[in-house]
């Protein structure tokens, strides 16, 4: 019996009564006390019945019983799906039903509400409380005799990450073993990653950037993490003595270079500081280099390719780039129209292919095959170019999407919600630049005639249908919206007229 992605991450480090987590409150998590709870939580998940191939949805804050859940689903073969604990009903509802998740497991609040609104059809739900206290919590404490790990092959699916669309639905990708593994084991060796290592983790784990290239590296290289449960400035600050790695997203760094604490000497010991998810301007990387001496390692993912590429780690990390193909994974430049190949240092679609990609979209065969090539390249709808140096250079996106603060807003998600408003007659939604976001969301609307509608109720409305990063940050009205002979309308002027919009 075999379980490939258990036996790397988990399984080896049943006895090790080194810490693999740092708590904010002082309480440290061995590695050996972490296992005991994926094997206790993943017995609790066959006495409720749940089969290998299995959903597991989550919907929680950030707690060390989150990366137990992950633990326990890869040990019982169940496919792991954790959600934005952000997300309202609505959005939760979808992704139970359209994933038929077998179990969700939620806060009691949700659970409480989903039950009384008679919305708990079709899934279980068990509790956890923010302070680790719930249905599953009593499971931890009971003594279990371990069980086996379930058979699982390389090709099964470990996870779905779920990720919004230009149009229609949400997609959930569909992660196998091989994907997480093979990702997991380039970037520990490029990146250096040593059971020496302390990691200051401040991200969401719910996507892939905290969940699966900070942890699973983590797990791999059997290093410790500083797990906080959000990006605090002062906690970041006091732990940089006592760490290696800080992994983020540009945002972070913006926030850290705003601070005076901000030295050469407090960030002595760190080795390596990592960005992603959004574009790193070439600005904040060389104010960082100029105020502590070290230059930040610019890397390139996706939810469904995991990471892509990464700058060197010994060598030259060029700001404004994202560096080199990772060992193992092809990038090609194809021209956006054709898909044809085009000349090196020529703008045009950046497309994948390697044990890194992603196995396709949950239920939708269709989207699956549109993205990817004959040749089986996976599309990413960036647009990029290699520079003569042959470092990767993101340059812009084919797909309508704005990125605030490392999340990823779809404009036609938020624009279809704002148009069901009675009163509304349409409306555009822009990212627009934002100084601590990068990008930031305004809504441009045109109202009915003499409809008495304002900002602050539209907001309410919004807020009660859509988590609230994807909320518009302020909203204009106007008598109409720019459009060309078709009758579409032109974002790109209303980019340009409202650029300085949140300066
Ligand atoms: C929070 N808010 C945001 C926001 N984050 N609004 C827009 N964009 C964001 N990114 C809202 C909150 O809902 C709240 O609204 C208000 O802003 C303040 O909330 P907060 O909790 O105090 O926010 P803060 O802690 O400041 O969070 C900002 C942040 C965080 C940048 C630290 O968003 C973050 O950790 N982002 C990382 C996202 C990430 O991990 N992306 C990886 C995706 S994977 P209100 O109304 O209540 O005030 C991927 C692939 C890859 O992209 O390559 O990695
Ligand atoms: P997601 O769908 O949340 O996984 O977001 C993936 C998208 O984030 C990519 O397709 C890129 O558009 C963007 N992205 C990730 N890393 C970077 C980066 N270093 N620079 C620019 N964009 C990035």
């Amino acid at each position: 019996m075999t379980n490939p992605l258990y036996e790397e991450f988990f399984e080896k480090h049943r006895f090790s009564e080194k810490n693999f987590l740092f708590l904010k409150n002082k309480e440290t998590i061995s590695y050996k006390d972490y296992i005991t709870s994926v094997e206790r939580i993943s017995f609790f998940f066959k006495k409720l019945g749940l089969f290998p191939g299995d959903r597991v949805a989550l919907k929680l804050k950030k707690t060390p019983i989150f990366l137990s859940i992950y633990g326990a689903c890869v040990h019982r073969g169940l496919i792991f799906l954790p959600l934005n604990d952000g997300y309202t009903n609505d959005e939760l509802l979808y992704y139970l039903r359209d994933s038929e998740s077998k179990l969700l497991i939620t806060d009691k609040e949700t659970s409480s509400e989903l039950k009384s609104k008679k919305l708990d059809q079709g899934f279980i739900i068990e509790t956890i409380d923010k302070d680790s206290f719930g249905s599953i919590s009593k499971e931890l404490i009971k003594d279990i005799s371990s069980e086996k790990p379930v058979s699982r092959n390389l090709n099964d699916i470990a996870a779905i990450l779920y990720t919004s669309g230009t149009t229609g639905r949400s997609k959930g990708a569909m992660i196998s073993q091989e994907n997480l593994l093979s990702n997991a084991q380039t970037l520990t060796e490029y990146w250096h990653f040593n059971s020496e290592d302390n990691l200051i983790h401040a991200l969401p784990i719910y996507h892939t950037h905290g969940l699966f290239v900070a942890t699973n590296v983590i797990l791999l290289s059997s290093a410790s993490m500083f797990f906080l449960e959000k990006f605090e400035l002062e906690t970041v600050f006091n732990y940089f003595p006592y760490s290696t790695v800080l992994m983020g997203v540009p945002t972070f760094y913006i926030r850290l270079l705003d601070s005076k604490k901000l030295t050469k000497k407090i960030v002595k010991n760190v080795r390596l500081f990592i960005s992603g998810s959004a574009p790193l301007t070439k600005e904040i990387n060389d104010y960082f280099f100029d105020i502590t001496g070290k230059r930040i390692l610019e890397r390139y993912g996706m939810t469904e390719t995991n990471m892509i590429s990464s700058n060197p780690y010994k060598g030259n990390r060029i700001s404004g780039t994202v560096g080199y193909p990772l060992p193992g994974i092809k990038v090609r430049i194809t021209h956006q129209d054709t898909g044809r190949l085009i000349e090196k240092g020529k703008i045009g679609e950046i497309q994948v292919k390697g044990k890194n990609v992603f196995c396709g979209y949950w239920g939708m065969p269709d989207k699956t095959a549109n993205s990817f090539t004959v040749d089986n390249y996976f599309k990413t709808d960036d647009l990029g170019r290699f520079n003569k140096s042959g470092y990767l250079e993101i340059v812009g996106r084919l797909k309508d999407l704005i990125i605030s603060g490392g999340f990823n807003i779809y404009p036609k998600e938020v624009e279809d919600v704002v148009n069901s408003i009675k009163g509304i007659k349409e409306n555009a939604v822009i990212g627009v630049s934002h100084k601590d976001l990068g990008e930031s969301v305004l809504c441009i609307i045109v109202k009915e005639h003499k409809v008495l509608i304002d900002s602050n109720l539209i907001s309410e409305i919004l807020r009660n249908k859509l988590a609230k990063y994807k909320c518009p940050k302020a909203f204009i009205f106007k008598n109409s919206l720019p459009k060309n002979n078709l009758g579409k309308i032109l974002k790109n002027q209303l980019r340009e007229e409202y650029k300085d919009y949140f300066k």
